[in-house]
């Protein structure tokens, strides 16, 4: 399995631009909230880490998954950001919802990069237990938002070199 492979939270500094002149938009969600904080806070620390300044980092909240695709049009079109990373935590349940939800915002961060005038950054842990979550949240396999963090730098400075 690749993610047993690939540490979340390592990356090659050498290989990530300065975010010094960058801004960022953060839409987390509330639903897994012990998840997605953890997600939010290693994001926010990863893209100072690398330059970019607490001012110039947004966070807003959205209740579940499901409305990070509005959060993050609603962010597009009214906040200056250079690139927008939607944080959600879906677990599998005992109903067919899970899949609904993973479905319908996963095309609708999709659909959102196609139309999209900044990258909009995948945060979404979709697990079949809370387990594969603590994982990937700041376990085992490091942390998801560090790994959004640093994609969202270098989409932001995607095409300048
Ligand atoms: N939102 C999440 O972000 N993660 C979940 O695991 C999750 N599970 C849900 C399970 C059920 C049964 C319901 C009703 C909602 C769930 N949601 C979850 C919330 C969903 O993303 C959205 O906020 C609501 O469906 C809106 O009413």
């Amino acid at each position: 399995m690749a993610s047993a492979l690939h540490n979340l939270s390592s990356y090659d500094a050498t290989t990530v631009p300065s975010a010094e002149d960058m801004s960022f938009g953060i839409v987390v969600a509330d639903w897994n909230e012990h998840y997605t904080y953890a997600m939010a806070e290693a994001a926010i620390e990863a893209l100072k880490a690398n330059g970019a300044s607490e001012e110039n980092i947004l966070v807003k909240h959205v209740p579940g998954s499901f409305e990070l695709v509005y959060g993050a049009a609603w962010m597009m079109e009214n906040e200056d950001v250079d690139a927008i990373i939607a944080i959600g935590c879906v677990i599998r349940g005992d109903t067919p919802h899970f899949d609904y939800i993973c479905q319908g915002t996963t095309q609708g961060l999709a659909e959102l990069n196609l139309h999209a005038e900044v990258p909009v950054i995948y945060g979404l842990l979709t697990c079949n237990t809370p387990e594969q979550a603590e994982e990937r949240c700041g376990g085992r396999l490091g942390n998801k938002g560090t790994e959004c963090a640093i994609t969202a730098i270098k989409m932001v400075a995607y095409g300048d070199e």
